[in-house]
């Protein structure tokens, strides 16, 4: 029952519905999507002279506000409603005003019948639908709660033991014993048998620590604390033993989320971790902006440094040091022949930094030579994957010796990779998917079959759904990753109910209230990336050959244009060259405003600097565009495009060189699903301006410590950076009080420490929780596996087919 609709309905708009009806069958378009159906309101208001700020006040306008699609049929219209976040009312209305709800499956039939791929004669279509698998687990209720899986979790596990402590004490006991390190036993021995033993022993042992200082070694007493039942594993400390069991010993009195919580995180469980990066160029010099290459290798090679070090600390917080253990994270991808001066033809390469972090490369195996020693574009690496798994399992069991305690995936690909190895290792499952490409690609699943010879949607959207549903828990960086906002459908929410016609019919792709999904979004290196302000951090030859590069360096090979007067504010971007990114159109931005051109020289560092050096599609499209644009709008001698590979050491100092001259950076992406840019431009005290739709909203707090742009609307966009400029002509503090802001900004929210400590923390919560409903699982997997054999595989190799003649 649509409430909004109905609403209408029920009023004297009425008849003003009746008129947008009919001024919707003049459209010609069948499809209406949120902008379409505002521009069309609009329009509507402005014919009937009415004010546009009742889309907040009449029925009518909320109707609209809240409606994501319009689908024209014969002789009615199906509107999609979206009242609040993660819900959806499908409604046809008549043109005799009458309506009824409609059916998943009828609406994914219109789709298909308006695209001309709805055959009912042959069947009906198969439909994938995973909301049965999620009866049996626990769902959260209030969408303002989604992705914070763990803390419901904690909720629901301790109300368990609550509610019935005989069985789930047995489950956390059973839990105790599991865990060894190399043959040696940890946190209990065979002395302690029951529930009731525990919980005598554990009274005992605390009582017997109250004897001893808090800083004696737990080597010291080691051998007491194991007559009575305890191995190594409760602290390194009398003062963190006791801390534990007293934690444990209010569990199994009254358990409390936050001490499950706490105890949970405290069990040392996690000391090997593989993160699975598989496609392009993954390195730690030289790769970055190049195809593919971007905030994914900075996120997991930050990520792996910052665990080796929570690792090593944990399991010395832990008392574990005497026996020997060692922790490790490996990073898994791909190993490239043809490196192009790069060392992604490099087996094992250590982490810079790092104590034990390594990356491990994998060869492909050798179907065309031509296309497995080569780079391959992350829309192309379907049909390698399983193999690389099984050849990568291998590899894996030899460096880690034994199976890792966590595997993570990283997009879409790594995540099939790390079901693939989590199932066959039996691992906890977490997935990362960095950006989903189904939202960034307008109708990628309606018209699939157009777009398959250059984007294979049909094995990129079959593997979301298998890993995303596969996955022990999910880490997303920001909510409207999940869910989007009031106004726009999330990422993973996209994947809830679509059609890919002719192919399958997704009813229920991903449950959204499941616990699973959790907000944990990544930091910024502060060795690299640190406020303009440091001085004594900074290197007075590296600024100064950075400001040379950025205003007047001479070099045609790799920097563009010359500035007339490079005293001017530069505006600052920096991203790889590919469509979404849309420096092209922050180009056009700067060209059509004589304005921003008065005040300010654009900066661009971005991709190459010509078409036949690039190998990416996309790439070489925006190349020729952005010459266009400086060329339409005569932007010669104020622009400069530095088609540079910088090393992290120049890329922080860049920042912090243009934070020094005043400017400001432009985040101008069509859609960015994070955007670490913006949180390196952000540290380094840089007031920036960036796009609206994606992460960059959780990001800055708009007016406060940054602003938010709408990329598509140039003028708006333009007129907003001018004011800023001229408010900091009047008032030169403006700059510093949105500089401290953003720094600010980074550093409460955003660091690695924050991001570790919560991974690791949801790895061990997320163990336990598989620990004890495994055999619950068991059914769900056995769904994905099917799925993966039936659908996906004969696919990839069809594409295999593809690829041995290129
Ligand atoms: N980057 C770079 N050189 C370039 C383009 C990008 O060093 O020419 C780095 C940038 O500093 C950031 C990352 O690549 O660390 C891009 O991450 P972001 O999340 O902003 O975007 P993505 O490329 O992942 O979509
Ligand atoms: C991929 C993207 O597109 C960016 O928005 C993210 O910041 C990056 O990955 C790291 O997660």
């Amino acid at each position: 029952m649509s409430e909004l609709l109905q609403a209408v309905l029920d009023s004297d708009e009425k008849k003003d519905l009746r008129i947008l009806m009919s001024v919707l069958r003049q459209s010609e378009k069948k499809y209406l999507l949120r902008n379409d159906i505002l521009n069309l309101y609009g329009d509507y208001c402005q014919a009937n002279q009415i004010s546009p700020a009742c889309l907040q006040s009449s029925n009518l306008g909320k109707l609209i506000y809240y409606t994501q699609e319009i689908i024209q049929d014969d002789t009615s219209f199906c509107f999609i409603i979206r009242p609040q976040i993660a819900s959806q009312e499908i409604c046809r209305l008549n043109d005799d005003l009458s309506w009824d709800e409609m059916s998943v499956e009828e609406l994914l039939d219109l789709r298909d019948r308006l695209v001309n791929r709805y055959h009912p004669a042959d069947g009906d279509l198969f439909e994938i639908d995973f909301g049965p698998f999620y009866d049996y687990s626990p769902i959260i209720r209030d969408p303002k709660n989604i992705g914070k899986g763990v803390q419901f979790l904690n909720r629901y596990l301790s109300s368990k033991l609550f509610a019935d402590p005989k069985q789930w004490l047995e489950s956390l006991l059973n839990f105790l014993r599991v865990h060894s390190y190399a043959g040696n036993q940890l946190l209990i021995n065979p002395r302690i048998q029951s529930q009731q033993e525990l919980s005598t022993q554990v009274k005992k042992a605390i009582a017997f620590l109250s004897n001893y200082p808090d800083d004696k070694p737990y080597e010291s007493f080691q051998y007491e604390l194991q007559s009575m039942g305890f191995e190594p594993g409760w602290g390194n400390t009398t003062a963190r033993v006791r801390e534990t069991l007293e934690m444990l010993d209010e569990l199994l009195d009254s358990p409390a989320p936050q001490t499950l919580e706490a105890f949970i995180s405290r069990i040392p469980m996690i000391f090997k971790i593989v993160l699975v990066s598989a496609h392009g160029w993954f390195g730690q010099e030289g790769v970055l902006g190049r195809p593919d290459t971007g905030g994914q290798v900075v996120y997991v090679l930050d990520q792996a440094k910052n665990l080796d070090k929570q690792l090593k600390e944990d399991a010395i917080l832990a008392g574990l040091e005497g026996l020997n253990i060692e922790t490790k994270v490996i990073i898994l991808t791909r190993l490239i022949p043809n490196s192009d001066g790069t060392r992604c033809n490099q087996r094992l390469e250590k982490v810079h930094g790092s104590d034990n972090a390594w990356i491990l490369r994998v060869l492909l195996r050798e179907f065309n030579p031509n296309m497995t020693q080569n780079w391959i574009s992350r829309f192309e690496f379907w049909p390698y994957l399983e193999t690389f798994a099984l050849d990568a399992e291998r590899e894996l069991w030899t460096e880690l010796h034994g199976r890792p305690d966590l595997i993570v995936g990283n997009y879409s690909d790594g995540n099939l990779v790390a079901f693939l190895l989590a199932r066959r290792m039996k691992v906890t499952q977490c997935n990362i998917a960095h950006a989903l490409e189904k939202s960034k690609y307008l109708f990628s699943n309606l018209y699939w079959q157009d777009l398959e010879d250059k984007y294979h949607f049909s094995l990129q959207f079959t593997a979301d759904l298998l890993t995303m549903n596969a996955a022990n828990f999910i880490i997303s960086s920001t909510y409207q990753e999940i869910v989007g906002t009031n106004d726009s459908v999330g990422q993973y929410e996209s994947y809830k109910c679509f059609t890919m016609p002719d192919l399958y019919h997704v009813v229920n792709g991903i449950e959204l209230f499941s616990p699973k999904f959790n907000v944990v979004p990544p930091g910024v290196n502060e060795g690299y990336y640190f406020p303009y302000t440091r001085q004594e951090e900074r290197v007075k030859n590296d600024c100064d050959r950075i400001t040379e590069m950025l205003f007047t360096l001479d070099d045609p090979s790799h920097i563009f244009g010359h500035l007339d007067n490079p005293q001017k504010i530069p505006l600052f971007s920096m991203a790889r060259l590919d469509r979404i990114k849309n420096l092209t159109g922050l180009a056009e931005i700067f060209g059509k405003s004589t304005e921003l051109q008065e005040h300010c020289n654009l900066i661009l560092v971005a991709g190459k600097l010509r078409v036949e050096e690039s190998g990416d599609g996309e790439e070489r499209e925006e190349i020729v565009k952005l010459y266009r644009i400086i060329e339409e709008y005569q932007l010669q001698g104020k622009i400069r495009w530095l088609g540079v590979r910088l090393s992290k050491a120049d890329s922080g100092e860049i920042y912090r060189v243009i934070a020094d001259h005043r400017g400001i950076f432009v985040q101008p992406a069509l859609f960015e699903a994070f955007g670490l840019t913006i949180l390196e431009a952000m540290i380094s005290g840089l007031p920036t301006f960036a796009t609206q739709f994606g992460g960059p909203l959780e990001i800055i707090q708009d007016g406060k410590n940054g602003f938010y742009i709408n990329p598509t609307n140039h003028e708006e966009t333009a007129n907003k950076i001018v004011k800023f400029i001229q408010e900091c002509q009047t008032n030169p503090d403006k700059w510093l009080e949105i500089s401290a802001n953003a720094i600010e900004r980074v550093y409460s929210t955003y660091t690695w420490k924050i991001h570790t400590t919560k991974l690791l923390s949801l790895s061990r919560i997320y163990g336990f929780w598989n620990f004890i409903s495994r055999e619950n699982r068991e059914d769900l997997l056995r769904y994905i596996e099917s799925l993966f054999y039936l659908i996906y595989k004969p696919r990839a190799q069809q594409l295999l087919e593809q690829h041995k003649y290129r």
